[in-house]
């Protein structure tokens, strides 16, 4: 399986998050990638290519105008403002105020955010074009007739919705790569969301829509990030309706009972008989993953992977979250060995 990877993931670099009322390390940080492409050389897994570059037009088909804009200055406004850290929103549009951004960075910020944890740094926006550059080179290469790929995407991407960042994620790669693929003459395709947190961002892009399924298996939001969305009752709206499909689980989720939620969505995306999958593919339902509360273990991630495999169809895994630094490399190849094997 050919793999599309950056070295310009690294200027995503935060130097903090905003976690249990301390500025800690991000988990979100590059040693992720580092640990992911290794794992990929040591297995042989396939070719890694560099990916192209493409336009900002693909981002404009799923993310708004004003948002896409807002992500590329904000780091500079805010150092205008001579705020001395990190960029990061304290303030929110709450019930009953006024929903639209104002001028200055502190409420604009908040106004785009959907969460305080993730900062905006002075690398952040060109490491997001890369890593949606990431995304749309694998798209391609299932247009262009390959079985499956692995878009090495960091920063990651679920959470962001039409207009909001958040969640580590500031561009959404899987949404931008399946709204391509569409746009590129396919007439469905389904998304599969197996990392522990709610895509939150990519249900919010396809809400309304019956030509992109989306299928996310997740730790329940009453008790998980992002808290808001991710409930088993959102089935999509309007056109979209019944073309969205959430799996909310408890704390202490094993593998036995995860793997039921699985064969369930594939099933459902079997019917759908979409041209393409993109799997958003977060190796954070593992067992000791530092942020997350699902038991998966290191051998389960091949299983994931052969049960995808049974589908037959095209797949692009663009690489989510997973924050063992130790064992994300080897669950996430594990996944993309079992689609193979
Ligand atoms: C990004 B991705 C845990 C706080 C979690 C944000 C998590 C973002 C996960 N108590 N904060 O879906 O892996
Ligand atoms: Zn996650």
């Amino acid at each position: 399986m050919r793999v599309i990877y950056s070295e310009h993931h690294r200027l995503r670099d935060a130097k903090t998050e905003l976690y249990g009322g301390e500025l800690v390390q991000p988990f979100e940080r590059p040693s992720r990638a580092d640990m992911v492409i290794k794992a990929v050389r040591n297995f042989g897994l396939g070719e890694i290519n560099e990916p192209a570059s493409f336009a900002i037009d693909p981002v404009l088909a799923v993310h708004d105008a004003d948002f896409v804009s807002f992500l590329e200055t904000a780091w500079d406004e805010w150092r205008q403002a001579g705020y001395a850290g990190e960029a990061m929103a304290t303030v929110w549009p709450a019930r009953r105020m006024q929903c639209r951004p104002p001028r200055f960075i502190e409420g604009k910020i908040g106004y785009y955010a959907l969460a305080a944890e993730t900062t905006i740094t002075e690398g952040t926006w060109r490491a997001a074009l890369a890593s949606k550059d990431v995304a749309l080179t694998g798209a391609r290469g299932l247009l262009d007739g390959e079985g499956g790929i692995f878009s090495l995407c960091r920063p990651p991407g679920h959470h962001a919705a039409r207009d909001m960042f958040g969640g580590y994620c500031f561009l959404n790669n899987a949404a931008i790569a399946a709204q391509y693929l569409r746009d590129q003459g396919a007439e469905r395709v389904a998304i599969l969301d197996v990392d522990f947190h709610h895509g939150n961002g990519t249900q919010d892009i396809f809400y309304e829509r019956a030509d992109v399924l989306f299928c996310s298996l997740h730790g329940d939001p009453e008790d998980a990030f992002p808290h808001f969305l991710g409930y088993a009752d959102e089935t999509g709206s309007g056109a979209g309706q019944g073309y969205n499909r959430n799996y909310p689980m408890p704390p202490g989720t094993l593998f036995s009972q995860w793997q039921e939620a699985l064969a369930d969505a594939l099933a459902h995306i079997g019917t759908f008989s979409p041209q393409y999958l993109v799997v958003s593919l977060g190796v954070d339902t593992f067992e000791n993953d530092p942020i997350s509360f699902f038991k998966l273990t290191t051998p389960d991630y091949l299983t994931i992977g052969e049960m995808i495999d049974t589908l037959g169809i095209p797949t692009l895994f663009v690489l989510e979250g997973g924050y063992d630094i130790d064992e994300v490399g080897i669950n996430a190849v594990n996944v993309l060995k079992g689609f193979e094997g």
